[in-house]
C-alpha cells in the first residue's frame, strides 16, 4: 500500500491513530521500530536538531532534504509539519509536489504568518494569516498532488493567538471547505477544555488531529471518546535525547573518562543495526566479486639478521622500522589491503618482540640452527589454498603483490625481480623466457630456481614472495616431506623446496617485476627499503 493511501487510512479509519515525532532518519527507524503507524516530521525539532530556531531558519529545501532521509529508512507514512507553506500558495504548490518525489505522505500547513513562530513562545507574536490567502493555499496544494490520496492536514492556530473558539471554527470551516483532509486544532492550555469545546461544535465534520503538548496530562481515553482521529506526540523523542546527551557529555567530561559511560550507553552494533548494516552485509555477498579462496599468509620471521651495527640487539630484523613501521607491520598491511585475513608468523630469534596486530605465532625452538623450509614446515598446516609465504624482511611496493594476485593459479606462483638479471645474488632463477617488458610476462614458467643457475644465465632473483594455490599446497607438503625423510629439512631454503617442486615435474609460474623491493638483511638493505 502506498504509504500516502495509509496515512489517508490513519486518519480517516473510526479508530484512533498515533503520529511519533521524528527529526532524523535513525529517530524515524526508532519510531517505527517502537511500533508507530506514522510518523510526525516536526518543525519545532528539526530546526532544533540542526541547532537553529523554528521561525524557517532552515530553508524549505533543507527540510525537504533532511526528510528524504527519514522516508527513506522507514516504511510507516510521514506526515511533515509544513509550518506555514514557506510562502504563497505557488511555494505551496512546489512544497507539495517534492514532498511527494521524497515520499512524504501528507502535509501540515498552518493558518500563520512566513516566518512563523512556534506555537508555544510568545502568544503576541502569531499573527494569524487572511483566512481567504491561506484557502487560497490549500487549494493550491490540493489541486498540484499527483497521488489523490496524498494528506493536506489545515492547522488552525485561533486558539494559540487567543483569538477563541469563534474565530477558530470559523477558520475550521473555511480551510474544510477549501479542500483540507483534515483539521489540526492547536492550543497552548494545561487544560483540554479549549479543544473539547472545540470538538463538541465541530461534531466530526471532518477527521481532527490534536498536538496534546502542554496538556500532556489529559488521558488518551478522553481523545477515543471524542472521537479525535489522530494524535500527534510532538516533540519527545528530540527532548528524550536531549536529556541523554547533556548527562552523557557532562558525565565523560568530569571522569574524563569511558568507564562510566560505556555500560550506560546503546552499543555500537545497535548503532549498525539502525543503520541496516546487516542488509549491506548480505548485499556484499550478493554483488561483490567473492575470491574463489581466501588468501591467506605465512610470514618467515625467525632470523635475526646479519649486520645491522647492533639494532638488531634485542628484536629480529622484521620488527626494524622503515618509515617508522615495523617491517613485518608494514607487510601485513600490504597483505591485508589485498584482503588477506588470516597471517601466521613464523617467531625464532627474540620471538617476545614479534609483536603485530591481527597476527598468530608459530615459535621455532631452534631457529639457531635451521633454515626457511624449517620455519615453512613449523606452519605446514596453515598452508591451504590461495597462501601467500614470505620472508619476514621484505619492503615491498604493493603492485609486486597485486601481480603476483592477478598471475596466481592453482599451481606455485613467485614474484621475481628481473632487474637483478645476471647478478649473483642468491635464489636466482630462470625461467623459460626472459622478461621482455611490460606487456609479455605472462605464462613465464620457472626452469631452475636457487645455485642451480649460473648468475648469467639467470633472468631474475626470487624476491622471497610466492602464492600457492589448490595443487601447489600439495607439492610444497610433498617438497617438505621429501627433505624430512631425506634429512636435509633443516638447512634447506624455500628455493630448494621450489627446485624439488620443479624436478618433481610441477608447474612453478614466474611473474617477473623490476625493482620496487628490498630484502632488508642487513644495514645496507635497511637503508635502501627506506627509500621505497
Ligand atoms: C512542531 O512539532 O513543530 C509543531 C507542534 O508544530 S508545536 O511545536 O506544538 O507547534
Ligand atoms: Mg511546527
Amino acid at each position: 500500500m502506498r504509504k500516502t493511501t495509509r496515512l489517508r487510512q490513519l486518519i480517516t479509519r473510526p479508530e484512533i491513530a498515533f503520529l511519533m515525532e521524528a527529526h532524523s532518519g535513525i529517530s524515524a527507524r526508532i519510531v517505527e521500530e517502537a511500533g508507530f503507524e506514522g510518523l510526525w516530521g516536526s518543525g519545532l525539532t528539526i530546526s532544533a536538531g540542526f541547532g537553529v530556531r523554528d521561525n524557517n531558519e532552515l530553508s524549505w529545501t533543507q527540510v525537504t532534504d533532511h526528510v528524504a532521509f527519514m522516508t527513506e529508512t522507514t516504511s510507516i507514512p510521514l506526515l511533515l509539519d509544513g509550518d506555514t507553506g514557506y510562502g504563497n500558495f505557488n511555494n505551496m504548490r512546489r512544497l507539495v509536489r517534492k514532498l511527494e518525489q521524497v515520499g512524504v505522505a501528507g502535509v501540515t500547513i498552518e493558518d500563520k504568518v512566513f516566518p512563523k513562530t512556534n506555537s508555544f513562545l510568545r502568544a503576541e507574536v502569531q499573527p494569524l494569516a487572511d483566512i481567504d490567502e491561506f484557502c487560497g493555499k490549500i487549494k493550491a496544494g490540493k489541486d498540484r498532488q499527483g497521488d489523490p490520496d496524498f494528506v493536506l492536514v489545515a492547522r488552525v492556530e485561533a486558539l494559540i493567538a487567543g483569538w477563541g473558539l469563534g474565530e477558530a471554527l470559523k477558520r475550521a470551516e473555511a480551510h474544510h471547505d477549501a479542500g483540507a483532509d483534515a483539521i489540526l486544532i492547536h492550543s497552548r492550555q494545561s487544560s483540554p477544555a479549549e479543544i473539547f469545546a472545540f470538538l463538541d461544535a465541530w461534531g466530526g465534520r471532518s477527521p481532527v488531529l490534536l498536538v496534546p503538548t502542554k496538556y500532556w496530562r489529559t488521558p488518551t481515553a478522553d481523545f477515543r471518546a471524542r472521537n479525535v482521529s489522530a494524535v500527534i506526540w510532538a516533540n519527545h523523542v528530540l527532548r528524550a535525547s536531549i536529556s541523554a546527551m547533556q548527562a552523557m557529555a557532562k558525565q565523560i567530561h568530569d571522569d574524563e573518562s569511558l568507564l562510566n559511560a560505556e555500560p550506560n550507553v546503546a552499543a555500537l552494533h545497535e548503532v549498525f543495526r539502525l543503520q541496516g548494516d546487516g542488509e549491506l552485509e548480505s548485499a556484499e555477498k550478493r554483488y561483490l566479486p567473492v575470491r574463489a579462496t581466501p588468501l591467506s599468509a605465512i610470514v618467515l620471521a625467525a632470523g635475526a639478521g646479519a649486520d645491522f651495527g647492533g639494532l638488531n640487539a634485542n628484536v629480529p630484523k622484521a620488527m626494524l622500522k622503515v618509515q617508522g613501521r615495523p617491517i613485518l607491520a608494514r607487510l601485513l598491511d600490504d597483505f591485508a589491503h589485498f584482503g588477506c585475513r588470516n597471517t601466521v608468523v613464523v617467531r625464532g630469534y627474540h620471538a617476545e618482540a614479534v609483536d603485530v596486530a591481527g597476527a598468530r605465532f608459530v615459535d621455532s625452538a631452534d631457529f639457531e640452527t635451521t633454515g626457511e623450509a624449517h620455519s615453512l614446515a613449523l606452519a605446514e598446516a596453515e598452508l591451504t589454498a590461495g597462501t601467500l609465504v614470505a620472508f619476514g624482511d621484505i619492503v615491498l611496493k604493493r603492485h609486486i603483490v597485486q601481480a603476483l594476485l592477478e598471475e596466481a593459479t592453482n599451481a606455485i606462483t613467485i614474484a621475481v625481480d628481473s632487474a637483478l638479471a645476471g647478478a649473483g645474488e642468491p635464489d636466482r632463477v630462470r625461467g623459460d623466457r626472459a622478461d621482455a617488458g611490460r606487456f609479455s610476462f605472462d605464462g613465464v614458467r620457472l626452469e631452475a630456481i636457487g645455485d642451480a643457475v649460473p648468475p648469467r644465465d639467470s633472468h631474475g632473483v626470487w624476491i622471497g614472495l610466492l602464492h600457492v594455490g589448490a595443487d601447489g599446497v600439495t607439492w610444497l607438503r610433498d617438497a617438505i616431506g621429501a627433505a624430512r625423510t631425506d634429512g636435509t629439512l633443516a638447512r634447506a631454503s624455500i628455493a630448494d623446496l621450489l627446485a624439488r617442486v620443479h624436478a618433481a615435474g610441477h608447474p612453478i609460474r614466474v611473474v617477473y617485476s623490476r625493482g620496487g623491493w628490498a630484502n632488508v638483511n642487513d644495514l645496507a638493505g635497511l637503508v635502501d627499503a627506506s627509500g621505497l
